[in-house]
């Protein structure tokens, strides 16, 4: 009897140390959870990349820094507009996200702009996923009144349900961020948010038999950090199997 309940006890210390509410989708810290890479040949390194002549590395000391010690820094040429950008992979379930519509509503980031044309903008998402809009991916720019503020760290968001229907939400594989004007960008706190108070969001989580990683809290091993479960309980993917492959199939 002792030993079942022990046994009981020890599963829900697991089940309480698994949920949190706090879901990053990357802010570019050491040991994130984000793949390394094992082909350091060229920079940058895991984070993400740049296409189209953007140049991106993780932010200088002295550098803006939304929070904790890195951002994402992207610099776009003069030339043809809205072709330079960045793409970022999640620190987790990297290149296979589930964005968990039943519990999230919206991505939310942070942006330092410092564009060539002084004044406040709005920034184009690329969302791409693992069925229709895999190699196309689909274009969402922020509203109108959500611009980013000249040389001000702004929070922004795009909103699920203005992406098509048959947008795959349980398995997006990278965003890309596009602006129209050249200068120089920081990225920052990208967020998988709802309108929800934090215990609801938990609350929510748990409900669906979730566990978000907290790469800040020592009671979750690693291995779990960088797997997620799925509805029945069962890993929904595991990072582990993917680091071999991951930079090799499905970079630019
Ligand atoms: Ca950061």
């Amino acid at each position: 009897m002792r030993v079942l309940i022990s046994t009981i006890l020890f599963f829900f210390q697991i089940l309480s140390a698994s949920c949190f509410s706090e879901t990053i989708y990357q802010n570019f810290e050491n040991n994130n959870g984000t793949p390394h890479r094992d082909n350091r040949d060229s920079l940058p390194i895991e984070y993400g990349w740049g296409f189209n002549e953007a140049v991106v590395q993780r932010s200088a000391p002295g550098e803006p820094v939304h929070s904790g010690t890195y951002s994402w820094a992207v610099t776009v040429p003069q030339g043809p507009k809205v072709h330079a950008g960045t793409a970022i992979i999640s620190a987790t379930q990297s290149f296979n996200m589930n964005f968990i519509e039943y519990c999230y509503d919206r991505i939310s980031f942070w942006i330092w702009s410092d564009p060539s044309q002084v004044g406040d903008h709005t920034v184009m998402l690329k969302f791409f996923d693992q069925g229709q809009y895999q190699d196309t991916g689909v274009g969402i720019w922020t509203k109108e009144n959500q611009r980013a503020k000249y040389r001000e760290w702004t929070r922004l968001e795009i909103y699920f349900n203005d992406l098509p229907q048959d947008f795959d939400l349980k398995h997006v594989t990278k965003i890309e961020f596009f602006n129209y004007w050249d200068g120089t960008y920081y990225y920052d706190d990208i967020l998988l948010a709802s309108g929800n108070s934090r215990q609801q969001e938990k609350e929510c989580l748990c409900k669906q038999k979730f566990m978000i990683c907290s790469h800040n809290n020592d009671s979750v091993n690693q291995k779990n950090c960088v797997s997620i479960f799925d509805e029945k309980g069962e890993y929904a993917l595991d990072l582990i199997q993917l680091k071999a492959t991951a930079f090799t199939n499905h970079r630019e």
